[in-house]
């Protein structure tokens, strides 16, 4: 049987997943978008649907000023008694640190989170046998990487009996620590190398869980490092799962290169592979440790679906909908596939404070088209293809006169503000806007009664998570502009098809 990596397409990175029963959930980092944390569920581990967000609301975490590459870093999700936990980072300037929050239903909400004295990034929990529960994160010993374990209690987030358990397997950046008891042995499952091209699954094993910790002999157990050119690249920050069927299986991130090279603008995305232990080592995959996009296996799976067409009926705020940072929601009327838009002298897509009125959907392929109407009424309204404040796309509408729209596309890429391709119509020709994707390229494009004008083909490499330099990936968004009060505009049909 086969299917295709990745499983979960788009700015998804650092999965961790865990099997309640018959049903699978994971999680991912978010950084600077609200809700944050993206929830999974699914029956099979090869199709997921988004079930929501796991930090919903502003007591459970403030983003402001955060970006792409702070905010909400890699989380971690484990089912203990009947509860639910998420523990995570806040990487945010004024309230980074590590924190858990629980519940006893995924679908519902999520307590306020519990601030845990351990610092470091990338925190897991495991519990054991004892009836202990255990925290590990990554840390500083002595000038060397080091995956630091603690006793946890999780009501308080108090630590005690702290160790460093493993300073990995020489490569940087030792990180993403997920802690397992299989067998008779404690495994230790990290990455090194780096999120970029030399990314890298290390796994040691222990008898005790202080250690100490023997490396693999197989060590990388899994990189595309040397894969040159290969189109999935930075295999990396894996979670083992085990099966309804006791089998094991690894969730891990990916980027997909464009044909433009070494740029990637999907983001880090969650790819599968299955594990099999000989000689009680993890092997992954068939590949000599490497991971395909097209993956063959004799284990019997499902049916993979494709992805669904995100439309005005089905798009919700926290599964596909999301906020640059927290929103001032007074800013927002959405309703029955309507987006009522206010404007906001707080802040704008340009800029990396507050919250813009804007919002947005990962792109998910390198096929999508993601359209919509729009009512400028009195603002300045657009759509946007977004990887960073200083790195954008636009097409704006706003209306010049009692029957005309004035149509702008805006490039912003680094310090380089250009708008231009200006066209001019009159408004009841205006049908839709949109942006329709290649791996290389974005089209922007505005459709009237008499078909589709053009408006442009825009290089892909300057909206790369590379020019970025940042953790997230590319976004479609809706906005209002300029910043000043009460300006509205309406937003309707919003139609994202992912082939
Ligand atoms: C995350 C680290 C990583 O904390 O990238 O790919 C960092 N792995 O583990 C941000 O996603």
């Amino acid at each position: 049987m086969k299917y295709q990596n990745p499983i979960i397409p788009g700015f998804y990175p650092d999965p961790s997943a865990v099997r309640v029963n018959d049903k699978y959930y994971l999680v991912n980092s978010s950084f600077e978008y609200f809700p944050a944390i993206p929830i999974f569920e699914s029956e099979d581990m090869i199709n997921w649907q988004p079930i929501g967000s796991v930090l919903n609301r502003k007591s459970q975490v403030d983003l402001k000023n955060t970006y792409g590459k702070s905010g909400i870093f890699a989380p971690t999700i484990r089912y203990h008694n009947g509860v639910y936990y998420v523990v995570t980072t806040n990487a945010n300037v004024s309230q980074g640190g590590n924190l858990v929050v629980k519940t006893t239903d995924p679908h519902t909400s999520w307590s306020t989170p519990v601030c845990i004295e351990q610092g470091g990034i990338d925190p897991s929990l495991f519990f054991d046998e004892n009836g202990k529960s255990y925290f590990m994160s990554t840390a500083q010993k002595d000038g060397k990487d080091a995956i630091q374990a603690s006793e946890i209690d999780l009501n308080t987030g108090k630590v005690k009996n702290s160790h460093y358990i493993w300073f990995g397997n020489g490569g940087k950046n030792l990180e993403g620590p997920h802690l397992y008891k299989i067998g008779h042995y404690y495994y230790l499952l990290a990455s090194e190398g780096g999120t970029e091209y030399g990314h890298m699954l290390v796994v040691a094993r222990s008898k005790n869980i202080w250690g100490p910790y023997e490396s693999c002999p197989n060590n990388p157990i899994l990189t595309n490092r040397n894969l040159d050119r290969y189109q999935l690249q930075g295999v990396g920050h894996g979670d083992f799962i085990q099966d309804i069927n006791r089998k094991w299986w690894v969730v891990f991130l990916g980027f997909r290169r464009t044909v433009r090279g070494q740029f990637h603008t999907l983001g880090r995305e969650v790819n599968l592979l299955p594990v099999e232990f000989e000689n009680d080592w993890p092997v992954v995959g068939n590949d000599n440790n490497t991971a395909r996009l097209e993956v063959h296996t004799n284990r019997k799976i499902a049916q993979q679906k494709s992805l669904s067409i995100v439309d005005q009926k089905s798009a919700e705020v926290g599964k596909e909908l999301f906020f640059l940072r927290n929103p001032d929601l007074s800013k927002y009327n959405i309703s029955s596939g309507k987006y009522i838009l206010t404007t906001t002298t707080q802040a704008s897509i340009n800029n990396r404070i507050d919250s813009p009125t804007a919002i947005f959907t990962r792109q998910r392929s390198f096929k999508d088209n993601f359209s919509v109407k729009v009512d400028p009424q009195n603002t300045q309204a657009g759509i946007t293809v977004y990887q960073e404040s200083d790195q954008h796309y636009d097409l704006i509408v706003k209306s010049i006169s009692v029957n005309k729209y004035q149509i702008q596309v805006r490039l912003v890429i680094g310090p380089a503000i250009s708008v231009f391709k200006t066209v001019e119509i009159e408004k009841q020709r205006l049908q839709r806007i949109g942006i329709s994707c290649t791996s290389g390229d974005y089209l922007l494009y505005v459709v009237t009664e008499e078909g589709r004008i053009n408006l442009g083909k825009y290089d892909s490499r300057f909206l790369s998570t590379e020019v970025a330099s940042n953790f997230t990936g590319v976004m479609f968004g809706m906005f209002v502009e300029p910043q000043r009060e009460n300006g509205k505009a309406m937003f309707s049909d919003l139609i994202k098809k992912s082939e």
